[in-house]
């Protein structure tokens, strides 16, 4: 009798446990999925508005093969930058790269903005280390990956200049495409995380030269934070070295801001800080995003309204960027151009130095090397500095113009001056005319078709484009 007590209040235990388990799966199985609506809104993703304005990018690749190419060409540009611009890259879509540690939600926060979650095509996420690869997510016609030696293979790709990274690097990097409103106007870079403890040859690429190639090229950089992961090891210093001149486009997120009480969270954006100061030199504190990024609903007694608006403040900075694609290219153009210029101002000046300091007697290959290995005491960085408007920390220094002249004979060049074709057409002009004249009033005519009031050049002096470096608005 007690015997039959016991089995049946065990059966009744193990019934109970049973179902409270399964309601516990059901509970994880069933997350609520997060409103998006807002994202399709402050994204203005229901405008059928074509992207981009095809004649003023047209005229853009007019000026940049007229007037800055064959600068480049004349004076092999590209050995010393290994820059050189693609009509593709031209034509590209704005890219957004999210750089971080590993497991911070990077991956997650594209499938929300995208809303991929629970698609076949969702990136993968998860608590450990899960992605290794970059991979860009971007518009095309139907859904399906590309292979990265795809990718750097089809010379039409703006990615195509990748293959320079390697075999080993080819093999991590994977393109998706698919139809998307979003992905019509932007091109995301999902990163692998940066793991402190791990050696660059592991990887068996280099990962900071990879990492400075997508943010070169970056509209804008997520740089995302999770609050267990505030720890700054080197290769977060070694980013944040690579981001130096990029604050503009710098956008610090403390994500998975959802999974904390709101006190802890206070220590944590306090943590946050002191941790990253040293790192970035500016005067005003950078704008942190202090949200959480993911397709879940927030957890219950979290500041999910602040975390709503922190969300649509960064949407919005991500329109803007949508919005003014045309004017980034325009100044991105011209300030590759003020580069390229300075450039071949720079090589006429050795060839000038050289040719005035050889006499019938002398050994040109000792006079070149003596101006080489030290151009300061020919004046020559000063004299063009003082002719251009260029900011000596902008500039490649003397050892990258020694190694320039060390693959590149000085005789291969000729001066400035014998570069104008019959008709007085001067290669000097035109990259000037370009740079002074035609590439502003590009800039203006754009800026006047999107706004046509004339009176907004009061703001922007209808040429140069506020920044909002570290938006702290
Ligand atoms: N609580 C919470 N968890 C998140 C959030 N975003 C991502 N996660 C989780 O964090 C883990 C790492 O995410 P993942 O996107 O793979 O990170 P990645 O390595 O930076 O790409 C996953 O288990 C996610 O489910 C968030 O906003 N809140
Ligand atoms: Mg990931």
């Amino acid at each position: 009798m007690k015997g039959t007590i016991l089995i049946c209040c065990f059966l009744s235990l193990m019934v109970l446990a049973i179902t409270e388990e399964t309601a516990a799966e059901e509970d994880v199985q069933t997350p609520i999925l997060r409103d998006r609506s807002h994202i399709e809104e402050t994204l203005r993703l229901a405008s059928d508005k074509p992207a981009g304005n095809a004649v003023a990018l047209h005229r853009l690749r007019e000026i940049y093969h007229t007037a800055i190419r064959p600068m480049e060409q004349a004076y092999k540009y590209s050995e010393l930058r290994q820059k050189m611009i693609t009509d593709d890259e031209i034509a590209s879509k704005p890219m957004v790269v999210l750089l971080g540690p590993w497991s911070v939600g990077k991956s997650s926060m594209i499938n929300y903005l995208l809303g991929l979650q629970d698609t076949p095509y969702q990136l993968y996420t998860g608590a450990q280390p899960t992605t290794s690869e970059f991979t860009v997510v971007m518009h095309g016609k139907k859904i399906r990956t590309v292979e990265g030696i795809v990718m750097a293979a089809d010379r039409t790709r703006s990615f195509s200049q990748l293959e320079k990274f390697g075999q080993g690097f080819l093999e991590k990097l994977i393109g998706v495409e698919m139809p998307h409103k979003l992905l019509e106007r932007v091109t995301f870079v999902d990163t692998p995380g940066i793991i402190e403890n791990r050696k660059q040859q592991e990887r068996g690429y280099s990962f900071n030269d990879v990492c400075q190639w997508f943010i070169d090229r970056a509209d804008l950089i997520f740089v995302v934070f999770d609050p267990t992961k505030l720890d700054v090891g080197l290769e977060l210093e070694m980013l944040f070295r690579q981001l130096k001149g990029r604050d503009s486009k710098i956008r610090i997120i403390l994500n998975k801001a959802d999974s904390l009480a709101t006190q802890d969270l206070m220590r944590v954006y306090g943590a946050l800080f002191w941790s990253l100061a040293p790192l970035i030199n500016v005067t005003e504190p950078p704008r942190v995003y202090v949200s959480s990024f993911w397709p879940y609903d927030y957890t219950a007694d979290t500041s999910r309204d602040l975390f709503k608006r922190e969300e649509i403040s960064l949407l919005e900075d991500l329109n803007q960027v949508i919005e003014n694609r045309l004017e980034n290219k325009i100044a991105f153009i011209r300030q590759h151009g003020i580069r390229v210029h300075f450039h071949g101002l720079l090589v006429d000046r050795y060839l000038q130095t050289f040719k005035d300091k050889m006499s019938f007697f002398s050994d040109p290959e000792l006079v070149f090397k003596e101006i080489v290995d030290d151009p300061d005491k020919f004046y020559i960085f000063k004299s063009i500095l003082a002719k251009t408007n260029v900011c000596k920390f902008d500039l490649p220094n003397r050892d990258a113009y020694r190694n320039f002249f060390g693959i590149n004979s000085v005789n291969s060049f000729k001066q400035l001056s014998a570069h104008c074709s019959y008709m007085g057409d001067c290669l000097l002009d035109k990259i000037e005319k370009a740079i002074t004249e035609e590439l502003p009033a590009l800039l203006s005519t754009v800026a006047l078709g999107k706004n046509p009031n004339p009176s907004s050049c009061d703001a922007t002096g209808c040429g140069e484009i506020p920044k909002d470096r570290y938006r702290g608005h």
